[in-house]
């Protein structure tokens, strides 16, 4: 049975407990937005951004690394971009003793670490594109209110690519191409979001435009889980960057990023997690299956032993399965592979065993199934894929109740108030009126949403002109 009340009622302490139970993190580092990854936790992390990796790799795009220090020199050379980040840089001001004379930027994310590299590696059309990226950690003093995994201060998982191209018509193309990217990964997730171009005075610093993903949380605001800038020619009119095209005249490149960073795990811990914990989608659950002997004293029946082989046998199918062989009661087993989500559990009692069957229980369900020895592997990967699906549809159905239409102001407002999530209104698209939907809606202006029109009657509240997009709007994270 799952129970869903905490969960919405008292999210943060229910996250916060969350990521202590299931030894996802220890929050208990004396720095301020600075937290411990413990090993299962670790190992969620590496299964989700290893898919990331994969999505990257797939589509042509290679790994680097490069420093974490700036020198401000270089740091300083786009005017948006210091502007944006000014007030969030850690500065290394000394080496030991010795005051250096370059102050040096802790990276809170690569474009200057990384472009005036780009002008040394690109010289001809032949050079280009150019699509890297790696997986690091940056650093934001942020000022809001810190929290693990969601707002850090030290970001310990920051997968940001960049790109350069040839012409703007490629740029845009990759800013396609990374939507897709980005789509994918979540619908594997299973965590659903909405998509939409950032209003112009909220787009990244130094991009033309960007384009961000938001989830909700279950306390009703939005989370922005990953963003996409094209970021036209600014920096690389700063940098240099430029190729000698096959009209033998010299071209500024164009250029993209994009990035996401464990704001994705807790997205995916939040959109499924329950009041009994954690629970997994399969694809990235450290433990994928775990199995419970549960011996009988007065009956001397072999469920350890069958335990074992039942373990090798879905270990052998390439299952990520796990024996909880420890001296506990069995319900204190089940209660605790509960908290940490993990997606199948396998009992094995002596009529199990006497039957040559196992019983397994489904976290995200509770629902109890009957698997035959002989069909184990095939009937473990169906129900896997079952709860995969499952997980996926419930998340989903969630996520569309809290999207609310609203035609005018004051019921956004009202809707906003009451019921949180996201507001789709129609918008003309003229700044001034973004501006006051937000202020009259008392919410935040996540963008235009891409995947949506309005209808062709439906008119901006504010000048009630016809309305070019929809817009969304949120109490925000
Ligand atoms: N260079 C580009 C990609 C960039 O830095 N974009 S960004 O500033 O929007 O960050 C990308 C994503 O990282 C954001 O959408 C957000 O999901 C996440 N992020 C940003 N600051 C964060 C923080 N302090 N803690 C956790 N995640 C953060
Ligand atoms: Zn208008």
């Amino acid at each position: 049975m799952v129970k869903r009340e905490r969960w919405r009622q008292d999210f943060s302490g229910w996250f916060n407990d969350i990521l202590q139970d299931a030894d996802i993190m220890d929050t208990r580092y004396p720095v301020k937005g600075l937290y411990v990854w413990r090993p299962y936790g670790m190992k969620l992390r590496n299964l989700v951004f290893s898919r990331l990796r994969q999505l990257h790799e797939d589509t042509g795009h290679q790994e680097v690394l490069f420093p974490l220090l700036i020198p401000e020199t270089q740091f300083q050379k786009e005017a948006d971009h210091i502007r944006g980040f000014e007030g969030q840089v850690y500065w290394v001001t000394h080496g030991g003793l010795q005051k250096l004379e370059v102050r040096l930027a802790l990276r809170p994310t690569s474009e200057t670490s990384m472009y005036p590299m780009f002008a040394l590696w690109i010289r001809t059309h032949a050079d280009l594109p150019i699509k890297v990226y790696q997986i690091v950690n940056v650093f934001r003093y942020e000022t809001k209110m810190t929290k693990p995994l969601i707002r850090l201060r030290e970001v310990t998982t920051f997968k940001e690519a960049h790109t350069a191209h040839a012409t703007a018509e490629e740029a845009e193309a990759q800013v396609r191409e990374a939507i897709a990217i980005y789509r994918k990964f979540y619908q594997e997730l299973g965590v659903p979001c909405v998509i939409s171009k950032r209003p112009p005075w909220d787009t990244f610093a130094g991009a033309v435009y960007s384009i961000a993903f938001d989830t909700v949380t279950p306390d009703g605001k939005a989370l922005q889980i990953g963003t996409i800038h094209n970021l036209g020619q600014n920096f690389a009119r700063v940098y240099g960057l430029k190729y000698e095209g096959v009209d033998g005249k010299h071209h500024y490149v164009h250029q993209t990023c994009y990035g996401i960073s464990e704001r994705a795990i807790a997205a995916t811990i939040m959109v499924h997690g329950d009041d009994g914990g954690l629970c997994l989608p399969p694809d990235v659950a450290p433990i994928q299956v775990v199995i419970v002997p549960i011996p009988f004293k007065e009956k001397e029946t072999p469920v350890e032993k069958v335990a074992g082989e039942v373990r090798e046998e879905l270990r052998a199918a390439g299952l990520r399965s796990h024996l909880d062989d420890r001296d506990l009661r069995p319900g204190n087993k089940f209660y605790y592979w509960e908290r940490k989500g993990v997606p199948l559990r396998i009992e094995i009692g002596p009529k199990d065993v006497e039957k040559g069957q196992v019983t397994a229980v489904r976290r995200d369900t509770g629902e109890r199934v009957t698997i035959a020895r002989r069909n184990l592997k095939a009937q473990v990967e169906q129900v896997l894929r079952q709860i995969t699906d499952h997980l996926r549809q419930r998340a989903k159905s969630s996520f569309e109740k809290s999207i609310h239409p609203a035609a005018d102001l004051k019921s956004a407002r009202e809707l906003l108030k009451k019921e949180g999530g996201i507001i789709r209104i129609p918008w003309c698209g003229q700044e001034s009126c973004g501006k006051r939907i937000a202020e009259e809606t008392d919410g935040e202006m996540l963008g235009e949403e891409i995947d949506s029109t309005p209808q062709p009657s439906a008119r901006c509240p504010v000048c009630s002109q016809q309305a070019r997009v929809n817009a969304l709007l949120a109490k925000t994270y």
